[in-house]
């Protein structure tokens, strides 16, 4: 009982004492690479991760024996150089194609679109009513709540993974 007496009237002291080791560590790290070996970066392996921010992201269920569906995403580009996307993939869907939902008088269609922008600073929603994302050649059922992995790829060879969440329609 004593050492929880201490603990609990010291959480500054405590405090200081986690942020000195983190210090400590940092300089640690940083020591050590500095003396590394020129290192073969992880773009060489890897391609560079696009810099936006996914506000949600989710994929509709459909009824046994349909094979397409789409995602909804909100992507968010915090900086200042536009985001052109060409394409994404999945390991639980065929392919994937960018689509727009288009307008003619009374009609309404999607048609597929080499690119979609996420404007510098601004947002792009790909949602039922607009641009999307066309999912094709579902490989197997969609359980409600599971999480699928959609890549994201740009004009400049950058990925983006994103998580979307299944849900039902
Ligand atoms: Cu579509």
């Amino acid at each position: 009982m004593p050492h929880l007496t201490v603990f609990s009237t010291s959480p500054l002291r405590a405090a200081a004492l986690a942020a000195a080791l983190l210090t400590a560590g940092g300089l640690a790290l940083a020591q050590h690479t500095g003396h590394a070996a020129p290192a073969v970066t992880p773009a060489r392996t890897m391609a560079a991760k696009l810099p936006l921010t996914v506000l949600s992201a989710t994929i509709v269920t459909v009824p046994p024996g349909i094979t397409e569906t789409s995602a909804h995403l909100t992507l968010k580009n915090p900086g200042s150089t536009a985001v052109v996307l060409t394409g994404a993939s999945s390991a639980t869907f065929g392919h994937v194609m960018l689509m727009k939902t288009t307008r003619t008088g009374a009609m309404t269609g999607m048609k597929t679109v080499p690119t979609l922008t996420v404007p510098a600073r601004g947002t792009l929603t790909m949602g039922p009513a607009g641009d999307h994302l066309m999912l094709m050649g579902l490989k197997r059922p969609l359980k409600p709540g599971e999480k699928i992995t959609l890549t994201l790829k740009a004009k400049d060879g950058r990925t983006l993974n994103v998580t979307a969440t299944v849900r039902k329609p």
